[in-house]
């Protein structure tokens, strides 16, 4: 049995996701999480929410709430979410928990110890008129290296740059919109990057098998020696993880926390102790220490492109740094934006629909196969409403629903509610279930292989396969003269819609666990024999009509959400 450490990108405290970062990181996580449970390995899901930083200071003002009241608020907030979307972490903890708070203080004490932290004294933009330093996200202004006129103190949006607030061109506060700002001295500890760089660059090299979008961008941090100049970790904030306390190798950083994107990744550790503390899980080090078990774990990592360089780069330097045995991670699925009717989602003008809103109009399977199915992997891709109209018409309603919904009516109408008997399984059966065979390697091969819009594409084809027979055989034409075999054609599709159910649990759970209620079974693991999986409903066995599992979505419909999402939220 093979051990899977998986983890989600963790998304900002600061409000509600919208789509494309569900898309971007959550929700692949969880395909391949769910595939790994269903294939019979071990697995540990882990997710958080980010609740440290300028994002959480500021959403918190906006809000009118005191920083920590609003971190919990919205942590639960999000918790419910995922739950709708069937988002199975096995924890979703917090980046601001003590454990986080322990864990981080550690690395720091020991990337100081391996002479990778300096303190510095730089000059860091001020505001007179708020009376306070501006980093990161207090601050925009004009990317130095695209020109993007609303890139951030810490990162360009549009070019993925990671910048320092001096970096930028005509620079405001994002607080009062003053430009009178002055540079003030103040003092950091800096993490010595550089000095991994040859380090950083033979790791990238070695791994061979990562998606091009993975190592393209952390080769090109490494090669400008951008990405790896080494970096302020601390800031001049009230809230996060003190850059100060007992026994700290450092001094002069009273009242400075760490940067957020210190603690961030760090998170993806202390998590798995909050889920022991939790009481889910009793040994978090089998996990992620590799002198206590973790060596044979494969750890795979979910992220948007903006995550790339912190994950490839960054965060690696703290592992291998801190010269501890901690788990690196073995593989990084990355992703391409996902665009909106025409343009971007937007979280600030409210364009786009965001993941509350989505469940409020349509059930988490809907999204989840659309998304999931055209998930930005190669490029960006957009979501239209009348290519999800279509696809959760044609793939879902048609092609899935129609199918179940023929067969246990028909069968309920001629045979009565229970598996009819009548016969063996004849070419035309065997025929179809070896073209299954294939159709379920491939499936098995592009989830194994994380390519998620290729696994839709052969989830589809398989549910296509079950179409095609049942058009071929005509189970209501043979009834008329040949009553047994009508009888064998109806059990082959009964328990198509159980071999359905099992293979489509990762993309549409709630689907899945329908149609396996109407089967009146469970889910007896992946269908490593197809004959064998077709005949596990055996005659006798009792069934029932699911409700209708997905209702098409009407012109009327997709005309009214277009114009409730165009960006209006308030
Ligand atoms: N919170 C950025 C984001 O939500 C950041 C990810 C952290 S992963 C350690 O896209
Ligand atoms: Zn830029």
């Amino acid at each position: 049995m093979a051990r899977h450490l998986i983890t989600s990108a963790i998304p900002y405290i600061n409000g509600v996701k919208h789509l494309g970062n569900l898309v971007g990181s959550q929700l692949p996580a969880d395909l391949f999480a769910r595939y790994c449970r269903a294939r019979g390995h071990e697995v540990l899901f882990l997710c958080a929410t980010d609740e440290h930083g300028t994002p959480a200071e500021l959403a918190a003002a906006r809000a009118g709430q005191p920083v920590a009241e609003y971190c919990a608020e919205m942590h639960a907030v999000q918790a419910r979410i995922a739950e709708g979307f069937r988002l199975s972490f096995d924890h979703f903890g917090r980046s601001s928990s003590p454990q986080n708070h322990r864990l981080t203080q550690h690395f720091a004490v020991r990337l100081h110890a391996a002479g990778l932290i300096r303190e510095v004294t730089e000059t860091q933009m001020y505001s007179p008129t708020d009376g306070r330093f501006l980093p990161d996200r207090y601050i925009e202004g004009t990317c130095p290296n695209c020109g993007f006129d609303s890139a951030r103190g810490d990162q360009c949006d549009n070019c993925t740059k990671q910048l320092d607030p001096v970096d930028l061109i005509n620079p405001r506060s994002v607080i009062s919109g003053a430009t009178d700002l002055e540079l003030r001295e103040t003092r950091h500890l800096y993490l010595c990057q550089s000095r991994m760089k040859d380090a950083l660059a033979a790791w990238i090299d070695s791994r061979t098998d990562w998606p091009v979008l993975t190592t393209s961008i952390a080769r090109k941090w490494l090669n400008d020696g951008d990405g790896l100049q080494d970096r302020g970790i601390t800031r001049d904030l009230d809230w996060g993880i003190p850059a100060q306390f007992d026994g700290a190798p450092w001094s002069g950083m009273e009242g400075k926390v760490f940067y957020v994107w210190f603690d961030a990744p760090i998170e993806y550790i202390a998590c798995a102790q909050e889920w022991v503390a939790a009481g889910k899980g009793s040994d978090w080090e089998r996990w992620w220490r590799t002198d206590k078990g973790a060596e044979d774990v494969t750890y795979t990592q979910f992220m948007g492109k903006d995550n790339v360089p912190f994950h490839t780069l960054s965060f690696p330097v703290t592992i291998l740094g801190s010269r501890e045995p901690w788990k690196l991670v073995d593989y990084i699925k990355s992703f391409n934006y996902l665009n909106y009717d025409g343009g971007q989602f937007s979280t600030s003008r409210g364009r786009g629909v965001f993941m509350d809103q989505a469940l409020e109009i349509l059930p988490a399977d809907y999204w989840r196969w659309w998304l999931l199915s055209h998930a930005p992997e190669s490029s960006d891709s957009e979501f239209t409403w009348e290519n999800f109209q279509a696809s959760v018409n044609k793939d879902l309603a048609d092609v899935l629903g129609n199918f179940v919904s023929r067969v246990t009516k028909f069968c309920r109408a001629k045979f009565g509610e229970a598996v009819p008997a009548g016969g063996d399984y004849g070419a035309q059966e065997t025929a179809l279930i070896d073209r299954l065979s294939a159709r379920i390697r491939d499936y098995a091969g592009h989830m194994e292989a994380m390519e998620v819009r290729k696994s839709a594409a052969a989830l589809r084809a398989i549910w296509v396969e079950g179409n095609e027979y049942l058009q071929e055989a005509a189970p209501w034409s043979t009834f008329k003269e040949d009553p047994e075999r009508a009888a064998m054609q109806v059990r082959l599709a009964l328990n198509l819609i159980r071999l359905y159910a099992v293979l489509s649990g990762p993309f549409i759970p709630d689907a899945s666990a329908a149609m396996l209620a109407a089967m009146q079974t469970g889910d007896d693991g992946w269908p490593d024999d197809t004959r064998a999986a077709l005949e596990t409903l055996a005659p006798g066995h009792a069934f029932s009509v699911p409700e209708v599992l997905f209702a098409k979505i009407t012109d009327e419909q997709r005309a009214d959400w277009q114009e409730r999402f165009a960006g209006t939220r308030g």
